[in-house]
């Protein structure tokens, strides 16, 4: 039966992390797949989350499974940690959190419970997003729609977003960006969340928010603004919360879909869906990623070596992204690549044509996606010369 099997190509994103293994050019650089790199081009596991884990080790005393919710412990951190500790929604009793396969499994989740509770919703993403999301909703069988996100000449569109969402049938799903939008890096400011809420309140659509970089923008709070403002504003939101970034946990596989509703009854109406969507998937998540966020959020001083930790990986990724516009003004080319400095998060749009991405890959081992997608955090204080040079050089500088 296999022989009629088509072999497909991998995920373009995580080929580069072959490619670039393969690549003997000794100034290579990495800036492809997103995770987060410090000054020695290393992911080290973060000291709030080794004690956690040492402290984890002495005090386990079972394996057995932790529910299709996840474990309470961490629901109970990560709720205040993403709607905020006074949030009015959780006084009201408003919202739940399920624990997931990270912040993909929430999407999926989401995703799941869309196609079988809210039949024929369709569901509007930005284009460009994370590919992913095409592949999750289109797999759980919804009809995926896109609205502008970026102009011709690499900004925010922000009236093309607003006049395309403005068009939206009414009651269909919208996904938003938290923060760090990935791949463009450009986010709304306060004022666009503003805008865009009263579009989403008079068209009725359903708000899916992706919060997979809480913390690497602004702040844990200031990177909540949009997501505190449509819960509290709003009967009806969904959440996917992500730990793989802000803690470094990527291969726990650590998040959760939240669930906001109208009152604590809808809540958990739509939660004990999510438990069934869960249950046909995986049935229950993974039990060590949760229990370290849970360990270093309940104690004090943990979540402040975690806070001064995440803290210093967002200030070395912004400090980059100024490294890099300087590095690149020898060149007179300072301008042209400013947006790199006023974009948050670990991406960058950069503007990058894919025939200069090929060039920068192929004449001086440089590896970004070919949309001109980088990750600002394989910048170095070592390879930004390197790489503003070869940028110069694909530009005919
Ligand atoms: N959403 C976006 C926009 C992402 O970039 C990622 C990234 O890695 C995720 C969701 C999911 O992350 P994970 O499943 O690793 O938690
Ligand atoms: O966009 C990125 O680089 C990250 C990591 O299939 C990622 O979100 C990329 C592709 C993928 C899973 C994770």
């Amino acid at each position: 039966m296999f022989e009629h099997i088509e072999r497909v190509p991998g995920d373009a994103i995580l080929g580069l992390i072959e490619a670039f293994k393969k690549d003997t050019n000794p100034q290579k650089v990495d800036l492809g797949v997103g995770v987060y790199r410090d000054a020695a081009g290393n992911t080290p596991v973060m000291r709030a989350v080794k004690d956690a884990e040492a402290r984890l080790l002495n005090n386990e005393t079972t394996k057995a499974y932790i529910g299709s919710h996840g474990a309470p412990a961490y629901a109970d951190a990560v709720l205040p940690l993403v709607l905020g500790a006074d949030s009015p929604v959780l006084e009201a009793d408003r919202a739940s959190a399920t624990q997931s396969p990270g912040g993909t499994g929430a999407l999926r989740l989401a995703a799941d419970f869309i196609a079988k509770e809210l039949p024929g919703k369709g569901i509007w993403v930005s284009d460009p997003t994370w590919p992913n999301h095409h592949g999750i909703f289109t797999a759980a069988g919804i009809t995926l729609h896109k609205y502008p996100y970026v102009d011709a000449d690499n900004r925010l569109d922000f009236d093309g977003m607003l006049a395309a969402l403005k068009q939206i049938p009414e009651g269909d799903v919208v996904v938003l960006h938290a923060c760090c939008h990935n791949p463009t890096g450009f986010d709304l400011s306060a004022e666009q969340w503003h805008a865009v809420l009263e579009v989403v309140r008079k068209r009725r659509l359903l708000p899916l928010i992706d919060f997979a970089y809480q913390g690497f923008g602004q702040g844990l709070d200031e990177d909540a603004y949009g997501v505190r403002l449509f819960a509290e504003q709003l009967d009806e939101v969904l959440i996917t919360s992500s730990c793989s970034k802000n803690f470094g946990i990527y291969n726990e596989r650590t998040g959760c879909l939240i669930a906001v509703a109208k009152d604590a009854e809808q809540k958990d109406n739509v939660r004990s869906q999510f438990a069934i969507v869960a249950r046909e998937n995986y049935s229950n998540p993974p039990a060590h990623g949760s229990s370290i966020v849970g360990e270093i959020l309940h104690d004090p001083e943990l979540a402040a070596t975690w806070r001064e930790e995440l803290t210093e990986m967002r200030d070395r990724v912004n400090g980059l992204r100024q490294d890099f516009v300087k590095a690149l003004e020898p060149y007179g080319l300072a301008d042209k690549y400013a947006c790199v400095g006023e974009q948050r998060g670990m991406f960058s749009y950069t503007g990058l044509t894919p025939d200069q991405v090929d060039r920068l890959r192929d004449e001086f081992g440089i590896y970004m996606v070919r949309s001109g997608r980088a990750n600002v955090a394989g910048f170095s204080r070592e390879n930004l010369p390197y790489i503003a040079r070869a940028i110069a050089v694909v530009n005919g500088v």
